[in-house]
């Protein structure tokens, strides 16, 4: 793919060479929204005082001329161009690796709307917390206004915000994580409303003082104000804390304006998948961070005739529509991909998108100047330098890459994307999926009965936690619909909008809902499913399923697949780990009822009763299983 394709969202800006604009040169977009967005960009730069304001405008030459500044300055290493093309490193600070849950923050004016798994703050308590210490933080820094769109730009089901920030390493991560630049502006302008988000890395530089490579501040605070729609991120350059557009806006806050306006932003991959007779079906699948979303929508079916077309990784967007199905559309433009694990034997989608333009982070750099991680080849290298910047070897005896290490690539690039994975309509699902890291209990497969059977399922989504967020890896925690750290409102009631979107759904048209686990466990600890290409087995029984060509076996916690209805032509699993992989202990799952109740009670009530049904259907079933 050429490089200019790669970047055709930019096409139409001008491309302007310079970087710097002194405060007060504004980019030449008239119309009477652009008061309301230059009133605000004073009021944040008087706040935080930059030295500089720099409008984006979204433009190649503008991209280019920052990512040489942040090399200039030593933020970035630029990677060797010969194996890997306009691609760079950072290496974060070590205490700045992942998205921080502890000092994420819900500010809506009633606690109740934010629920016992949210941390509530009162908005005007954390207004008096966090203005003082955004007083000046951005000193000795440009201010960047970023204006970027989620979703094609004016499309029905797109959203406008404009991120302000301090740090280069997010403008440019924006830049491929979202559509950025003038003509989002010129929606602004034209009057559509968008979303004020505040970033800064909060470390101020005083004259003459000398930056670091990755700035960034011990106290964190990431604040949504779901109330006014706004965002306030302080502290943290890394991923989730800092591109704002994703976790905070496509998830928290429309999470909130999806809820007043019936429809449901998701934590959800998206793909298009298509049988030998070319049949094409959409699929989206909720897994918690680090569970395998970004894999689903890269797969490489390994059974014969089928294909997979990605349209998402991470977030997807689903609204009823005038058909009764349920419409998704992936609001992002790129993916920021969990690095460690994907190889040329389990994910050669994505190896395959990194070839070049890539923004790599906290993985290991080679002598030759290109990158390496855990797991993008079964032998490692015999030197690297390890994502902090030490010498490594093998025998060094500790990872290379950070676990939660990342890569930052447009979705444009992967070699599989579905030609209209923009699209602004979308597509129409028609299944969706729950997922979680289980060595224990939850079957590799399992149907919901009916969509409050598959919304029961979903609030019940529990895992085992990873590196994505800071926290003892492996401990098991729920993870409703995989929103726990996502959801921007009380998720009891966020289990009530799931029921109610299923009632704008015509019956015999609404998504088929399933709860998969690739990651169940012997006694032994290995893993039964050979899991990646041949997650494919599954979808392929998912879609036989839902075309009625197969039955499936009642258990009290679900439709099984009958076991002579999972292809399982070439490869190797044998009949003992297949009995374990769909083993359901009533005991067992008489224990997880009795947890459901527990964190049921935690809502004081707001549980929507059709849930508590299904909980004492599920006990009634278990009880005489
Ligand atoms: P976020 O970007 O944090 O939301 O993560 P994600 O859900 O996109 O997870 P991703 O696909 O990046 O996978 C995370 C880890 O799980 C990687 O190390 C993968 O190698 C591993 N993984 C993904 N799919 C499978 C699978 O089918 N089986 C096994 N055993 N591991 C898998
Ligand atoms: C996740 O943790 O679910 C991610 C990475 O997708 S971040 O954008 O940092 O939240
Ligand atoms: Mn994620």
């Amino acid at each position: 793919m050429a490089l200019a394709d790669i970047f055709t969202r930019t096409e139409g800006s001008s491309a302007r060479p310079t970087v710097t604009r002194t405060y007060g040169e504004l980019p030449a977009v008239q119309g009477e929204g652009m008061a309301a967005l230059r009133a605000w960009v004073d009021e944040i730069a008087a706040l935080t005082q930059p030295a500089r304001v720099h409008w984006i405008e979204g433009s190649r030459a503008e991209n280019d001329a920052l990512l040489r500044e942040m090399v200039d300055e030593g933020k970035l290493i630029k990677l060797n161009p010969e194996w890997r093309p306009g691609s760079y490193l950072a290496r974060s600070h070590p205490s700045d690796v992942a998205r921080t849950e502890a000092r994420t923050f819900i500010a809506s004016e009633r606690e109740e709307d934010a629920g016992p798994t949210n941390n509530w703050v009162a908005p005007d308590e954390i207004r008096a917390t966090i203005t003082p210490l955004f007083e000046g933080s951005m000193k000795g820094r440009t201010m960047y206004v970023v204006p970027f769109s989620m979703g094609p730009v004016g499309g029905p089901l797109s959203h406008i915000g404009v991120q302000v920030t301090d740090s280069a390493y997010a403008v440019t991560s924006i830049g491929i994580m979202t559509r950025v630049g003038t003509e989002v502006l010129r929606e602004i302008a034209g009057g559509a409303p968008w979303v004020k988000t505040v970033h800064s890395v909060g470390a101020p530089l005083q004259p003459g003082e000398q930056d670091v490579a990755w700035p960034c501040n011990d106290e964190k605070y990431i604040v949504h104000f779901p109330d006014t729609l706004e965002v306030w991120s302080y502290g943290s350059g890394y991923g989730g804390n800092a591109i704002l557009a994703k976790k905070c806006f496509a998830l928290r806050i429309a999470s909130v304006i999806g809820r007043d306006e019936g429809w449901l932003a998701e934590h959800m991959l998206l793909i298009r998948v298509i049988d030998p007779a070319g049949r094409a079906y959409h699929l989206a699948a909720a897994f918690p961070s680090a569970c395998g979303k970004t894999n689903l929508a890269m797969l490489r079916p390994t059974i014969p005739g089928w294909r997979v077309e990605t349209l998402g990784d991470d977030i997807a967007w689903l609204r009823p529509g005038e058909d009764g199905r349920l419409w998704a559309i992936n609001p992002e433009a790129g993916f920021f991909g969990v690095a460690p694990g994907t190889g040329q034997s389990t994910n050669v989608t994505a190896v395959e998108t990194l070839w070049g333009n890539t923004i790599f982070t906290n993985v290991a750099l080679r002598p030759d100047g290109d990158v390496w991680w855990e797991g993008l080849t079964d032998e490692p290298p015999a030197e690297l330098t390890d994502w902090e910047g030490k010498p490594w070897t093998p025998a060094s005896g500790r990872p290379a890459a950070h676990p939660n290490s990342r890569f930052t690539v447009a979705a444009a690039q992967c070699p599989q994307i579905a030609g209209d994975w923009d699209a602004p309509q979308g597509v129409p699902l028609d299944a969706i999926l729950f997922g979680g890291r289980r060595a224990t209990n939850v079957p590799l497969v399992v149907e919901a009965t009916d969509w409050t059977h598959g919304v029961f399922m979903g609030s019940n989504i529990s895992s085992e936690k990873t590196a994505a967020q800071e926290g003892t890896v492996g401990e098991l925690r729920r993870d409703p619909f995989a929103m726990l750290p996502f959801c921007g409102y009380n998720m009891a009631d966020y289990f009530a909008h799931w029921l109610k979107v299923g009632q704008k759904l015509r019956f015999d048209r609404a998504p088929r809902v399933f709860q998969v686990n690739w990651f169940r466990k012997g006694a032994d600890g290995r893993f039964l499913w050979p899991g990646f290409g041949d997650n494919s087995r599954v979808i392929d029984w998912i879609i036989r399923r839902i075309e009625g060509e197969v039955g499936a076996v009642d258990s009290p916690i679900g439709r099984l697949p009958e076991p002579s209805d999972l292809d399982l032509d070439g490869i190797e699993v044998s009949q003992a780990d297949l009995d374990e992989l769909f083993a359901v202990d009533p005991q067992l799952w008489l224990r997880e009822a009795d947890l459901t109740e527990e964190f049921y009670r935690t809502f004081d009530g707001r549980v929507p009763a059709p849930l508590w049904a299904e909980l004492a259907a599920l006990r009634y079933r278990l009880q005489r299983a």
